[in-house]
């Protein structure tokens, strides 16, 4: 995403408004004699459930700063023990078709039985702009003053694969921070949907009523990937679409392969606005925890995930240790160069730049 507009946040060459931010954010975590982040500090505050710490905690883990890489690496390892107790919900749906009312009504719903909820965002559209969820968070005003929720706006960076890697890492710190629902939504752009899939137990698709359009455009791996589709907006005149919707995407589902989950994905209809439908849901998603703990699958997915994440990241790290080699970046200048008046092939000078490598 490096085809950003200019922002006013990006005023700062080479400063990223997450390195302002972090670094102002961290401050009163800094012992004042040692100039120095106290990770033990914050660790023990967020363990002890202190959302601010929480956020301090985040700001740290999504730092472009390297000062602050190993401090989040200690801090990330602190709080793991701790994670993994939560359900981490993703949910997609394309812009207007509700998220955010629905993640609001669904929000305080759980928070009325007693849930703590956190809701992190991917939106490698708006990485600058700093995501759709702070444009909401005014929206989302009763869910904002509500101590039982954390809402924190999509974390910028510079590629899908890197505000990935921090929601991840997010979603941990959150957890150890006692959070026992985890909400991350995504805009159905790119590959976000595929990405936040990797990192939740359940997903959770929203569609418009209006269905015998939508079933012809709609992405098939979508469709796939979800665990439960719930057409929204079903209230006025829009019920009796919903639920003609509804039966239309069952039919669809009954195409699909069975899951090795054993859960058979549901449809639903729900109106956000009307605060219908929500309690089903959320009784889906319960039903899910239940049967797919009891035949494992559950943890099986986990650690499933748990080796995708290693192996990117493992991707990741070489990629940029490559790609940030000034000898790397010059040759490739050239390389490139001789590829434009055909005086290599991509794979000879694929081959040629890595063998400049060490
Ligand atoms: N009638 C009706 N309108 C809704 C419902 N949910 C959301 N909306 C409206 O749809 C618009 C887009 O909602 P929003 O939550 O911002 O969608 P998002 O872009 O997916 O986050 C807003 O005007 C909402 O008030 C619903 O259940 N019924
Ligand atoms: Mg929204």
């Amino acid at each position: 995403m490096s085809k950003h507009k200019k922002s006013a946040l990006q005023e700062n060459e080479g400063v990223s408004s997450s390195e302002i931010a972090s670094d102002s954010a961290i401050q009163s975590f800094k012992s004042k004699r040692k100039k120095e982040l106290d990770i033990n500090q914050l660790t023990a505050a967020l363990l002890n459930k202190n959302t601010t710490a929480l956020s301090q905690a985040i700001t740290l883990v999504e730092s472009q700063n390297l000062k602050h890489f190993e401090k989040a690496n200690s801090l990330i390892n602190a709080c793991l023990p701790h994670a993994n107790k939560s359900i981490r919900i993703g949910i997609t749906g394309v812009p207007g078709v509700g998220k955010s009312t629905f993640i609001e009504a669904f929000g305080k719903h759980l928070s009325a039985a007693g849930k703590r909820i956190a809701v992190l965002a991917i939106d490698p559209s708006s990485s600058i702009t700093k995501g759709s969820i702070l444009g909401d968070k005014t929206r989302m005003e009763a869910l904002v003053k509500d101590p039982n929720v954390f809402i924190r706006p999509s974390a910028s960076g510079d590629s899908l694969g890197g505000v990935a890697r921090k929601t991840r890492e997010s979603i941990i710190l959150c957890e150890a921070a006692g959070f026992d629902v985890i909400i991350i939504e995504t805009v159905g752009v790119g590959q976000s949907e595929t990405t936040v899939h990797s990192m939740v137990d359940f997903f959770l698709l929203l569609k418009l009523p209006g269905a015998g359009d939508e079933l012809q455009g709609i992405k098939r791996g979508i469709i796939e990937m979800a665990d439960l589709i719930a057409i929204n907006k079903a209230d006025g005149d829009n019920f009796q679409k919903a639920k003609r919707a509804q039966i239309d995407f069952n039919n669809a589902l009954h195409h699909y392969p069975k899951k090795s989950s054993e859960w058979q994905p549901k449809t639903t209809v729900c109106s956000a606005l009307k605060n219908e439908g929500i309690d089903e849901i959320w009784k889906a998603i319960l039903d899910y925890v239940h049967i797919t703990s009891e035949n494992n699958y559950f943890s099986e997915k986990r650690h499933e995930q748990n080796k995708f994440w290693l192996l990117q990241t493992i991707e990741a790290q070489l990629k940029s240790e490559f790609f940030n080699k000034p000898v790397i970046q010059e040759a490739l200048k050239i390389q490139l160069k001789l590829l434009e008046t055909n005086k290599t092939t991509p794979f000879a000078a694929a081959e040629y730049l890595l063998k400049l490598r060490d």
